[in-house]
């Protein structure tokens, strides 16, 4: 802990750089612009006009005429309209004119991206984490998740929550990006502890989330956006399908999908090479030299393991919820994805992340909880199993949650 946290100083120093989770520019903390907080009932302030950088960045005048932006030193992160003088807290990207959370200006340089092949399990990840995040994990970690936008909330509705958790429809496989233009879906996620001496103590961290079709990593025109999302990461998810993996066909109750449409490039390790190279070019790291960046590695639906898998498994049995990171729980659930990769002869990806990542972890999850049948969820509907656990386990990283050893035995064992 820094000095300035312990005595309540204010944690941004003022050089700071905040990186836009939109597009990603890169900005001194105190150069970050504001916009007029506009007129509201019988309060004065500036009229809306067409913004026309965000209208560029969206691709549409839609939801795009608002209060003008401004730019100011900004003491305290509030600043005066010049126009009509009023004060505003309002802060935007200076390139894009999206806005940036004042708690993410204060504390940035926690950008948590996801990669996956395509069919990893990626959409439907995003819709049943966002649920957990802003349900039960929440209430669990006394956190609250924020969209940064009103885009974010209306596409979270309308291509995630709608179609699978209230109709129970699979989610169609993600277009590329190149026949529709995407933006990620921006969230906030912050947690309030009480600290000793019941200083109150505020963490955030920037949930941005791309839901990247896998051939989008290979075509140059898109790399560029998803490569400056990827360097723009202080931490990644990589999402991977069991059923991808060469050797795990006879641990499945399910059979492998026919793989007629299967290319060595979709193959998780091959993926997982692209953005590591990516990310070695982006921090000049030396042959040899680990990458620090947090890097959880997640087999998604793992509810496909056959039964005899699953007992006696740490896979399987729940986490122990108390709003803090079961260590010995995680070191089970490590070891066990670790032995399930060499048994499926993919022991070579274990040891490629740890010739290049100085901290990864791996996790198996599954956002169903059950095989689906028939494009739609299964009779028992949407139930997640440790889907939360990758992120909870950044948020130990990042010093968002503490962890335990010895938690009580008890505790586990409830339910699989
Ligand atoms: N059994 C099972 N299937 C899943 C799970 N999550 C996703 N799938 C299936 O995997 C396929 C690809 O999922 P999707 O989220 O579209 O993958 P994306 O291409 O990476 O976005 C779909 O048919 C999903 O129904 C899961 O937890 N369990
Ligand atoms: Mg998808
Ligand atoms: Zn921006
Ligand atoms: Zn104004």
């Amino acid at each position: 802990m820094s000095l300035a946290s312990r005595v309540g100083l204010p944690k941004a120093p003022a050089r700071q750089a905040v990186t836009c989770p939109y597009c990603f520019a890169v900005a001194p903390a105190h150069r970050i612009p504001f916009r007029c907080r506009g007129q509201a009932g019988r309060r004065a302030g500036c009229a809306p006009v067409l913004d026309e950088r965000l209208a560029a960045y969206t691709g549409s005048a839609a939801g795009a005429s608002l209060p003008p932006v401004f730019a100011a030193p900004g003491r305290g992160g509030r600043a005066d309209c010049p126009a009509c003088g009023q004060p505003t807290g309002s802060r935007v990207c200076g390139e894009c004119h999206n806005p940036l959370p004042s708690a993410y200006c204060e504390a940035p340089g926690r950008i948590v991206a996801l990669v996956g092949a395509k069919n990893a399990g990626k959409s439907t990840y995003i819709a049943v984490l966002l649920h957990e995040l802003m349900n039960r994990v929440g209430t669990e970690l006394d956190a609250s998740l924020v969209a940064c936008d009103d885009r974010t909330i209306e596409r979270y509705k309308r291509d995630f929550a709608r179609p699978l958790l209230e109709e129970r429809r699979l989610l169609p496989t993600t277009a590329s990006a190149a026949t529709s233009p995407r933006e990620p879906l921006v969230y906030l996620l912050t947690r309030t502890r009480r600290g000793r001496f019941a200083r109150e103590r505020t963490d955030s961290l920037a949930l941005v989330l791309f839901d990247t079709a896998g051939e989008d990593l290979r075509s140059r025109e898109l790399r560029d956006l998803h490569l400056r999302y990827l360097e723009a990461a202080d931490s990644i998810i990589f999402l991977v399908d069991p059923l991808e993996l060469p050797g795990a066909g006879a641990a499945l109750t399910a059979a492998p999908p026919p793989d007629s449409d299967a290319e060595p490039d979709s193959e998780p390790v091959n993926i997982i090479a692209r953005v590591t190279e990516a990310l070695r070019a982006r921090h000049g790291t030396r042959p040899g030299e680990r990458l620090e960046v947090p890097v959880a590695v997640a087999l998604t639906k793992i509810d496909v393991l056959a039964p005899e898998l699953a007992r006696q498994s740490a896979l399987h049995r729940s986490r122990s919820g108390s709003g803090v990171l079961d260590l010995d729980d995680r070191d089970a659930v490590h070891e066990q994805v670790r032995s399930l990769l060499h048994d499926w002869q993919a022991g070579r990806l274990e040891t490629y992340l740890g010739q290049q990542y100085a901290d990864f972890a791996l996790f198996g999850l599954s956002a169903l909880g059950g095989v689906p049948e028939n494009g739609r969820v299964g009779a028992g509907g949407v139930r997640p199993h440790r889907a939360e656990d990758p992120l909870l386990w950044l948020l130990y990283r990042f010093g968002m949650l503490d962890g335990t050893r010895g938690a009580a035995e008890g505790a586990r064992g409830r339910g699989a």
